[in-house]
């Protein structure tokens, strides 16, 4: 077959909704550009257990802690997921860790904010995972098969998580009037950030177009933004919160909300490593990383030693 009728067959399958799967054929470009933001979203995953993290020996009662403890282990799964399915691209494990730690590959910029106080551990629930389903619900259709599959369980996951987060928020909302402070404290910090989580506005996001065209994308940043800001609205409302935005307005014509102006120059300054806790947050992953170093050589050394045990029994029998 030449690259011509290869890549015929390949536009052919993703107009026609099949997925793309690992042993297939596809474009090198197709593949850098999943490499690169599968890779990105499995490093959020696992630098986002951080800021929770943070919490879990500081939980007001037993249930706040298990439930915690649940969440962030279950970032770690879905980190493991993703990372399985960039594997599929061509590339190590050991290859993306060391692109996270020497700082060439992005995640999330929301992750480099602090978690001050027991509030935010609603409003991440709340809005990062919020933020974060709104986001990966149409990346149920992307265009490869086994990022579009880890997503469908991942997705699962993020919805028990974003109640978790407005259950506490409502816990606190309700509570006494330092608890509904530190509750619209906690929205006053992570509003904006949640909402740049979706990355620069439409004409200015380098990706994009393609990214569409090859459906691993379905729906553009501006667009995600804009449903996640209307429905978020609402649920303040329940809170009895008010999301920091003086310029935030119902539009009839247009039936969404407006808001008012993202600062650009504060998303562009987190994602190029300068936010409140980039480098904290990248020594705890090094950190970490160096001192699981003998749970992987004694992984592999048993592996080792069962294949070696079984290629013998095999061997016996034979
Ligand atoms: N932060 O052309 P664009 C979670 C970069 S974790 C940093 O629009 P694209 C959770 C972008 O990479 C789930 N960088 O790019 C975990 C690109 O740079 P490169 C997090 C960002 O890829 C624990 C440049 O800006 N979700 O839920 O078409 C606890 C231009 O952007 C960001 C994901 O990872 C950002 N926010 O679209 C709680 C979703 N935004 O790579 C919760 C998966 C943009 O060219 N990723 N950049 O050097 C995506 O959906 C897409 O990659 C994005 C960006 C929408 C983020």
């Amino acid at each position: 077959m030449t690259v011509d009728s290869l890549q015929e067959h390949f536009d052919d399958k993703v107009k026609r909704e099949v997925t793309i799967e690992p042993r297939d054929w596809m474009p090198d470009d197709y593949r850098k550009t999943l490499l690169r933001q599968i890779s990105q979203h499995a490093h959020s995953e696992i630098v986002g257990m951080l800021p929770e993290g943070n919490w879990i020996t500081r939980a007001p009662n037993l249930r706040r802690k298990a439930v915690l403890l649940a969440k962030v282990q279950d970032e770690a799964g879905h980190g493991l997921y993703l990372y399985s399915a960039a594997e599929t691209l061509g590339s190590s494990r050991d290859e993306m860790m060391e692109q996270l730690h020497s700082g060439k590959a992005k995640y999330s910029s929301i992750f480099n904010y602090p978690s001050l106080t027991w509030a935010d551990m609603g409003a991440i629930g709340w809005l990062v995972d919020g933020a974060a389903i709104m986001n990966q619900v149409p990346l149920c259709r992307a265009s490869y098969g086994p990022y579009a599959r880890a997503m469908v369980r991942v997705c699962k996951e993020e919805s028990f998580h974003q109640r978790q987060g407005f259950e506490i928020m409502l816990t606190l909302s309700n509570g006494t009037e330092v608890q509904k402070k530190l509750a619209q404290d906690a929205l006053n910090r992570w509003w904006w950030p949640s909402i740049m989580m979706f990355g620069p506005p439409d004409d200015n996001s380098p990706n994009t177009e393609q990214s569409m065209r090859w459906r691993i994308k379905r729906i553009s940043n501006d667009e995600l933004r804009q449903r996640f800001i209307d429905v978020t609205v609402e649920q303040a409302k329940i809170l009895g919160l008010t999301p920091p935005d003086k310029d935030l307005k119902w539009n009839e014509a247009t039936g969404h909300y407006d808001f008012g102006a993202i600062n650009w120059d504060e998303f562009w300054n987190v994602v190029k490593g300068n936010g409140p806790c980039n480098k904290e947050r990248l020594e705890a992953r090094k950190k970490a990383w160096e001192e699981g170093e003998w749970v992987r050589e004694a992984a592999l050394a048993y592996s080792k030693k069962r294949s070696e045990r079984n290629n013998k029994i095999s061997a016996k029998a034979a």
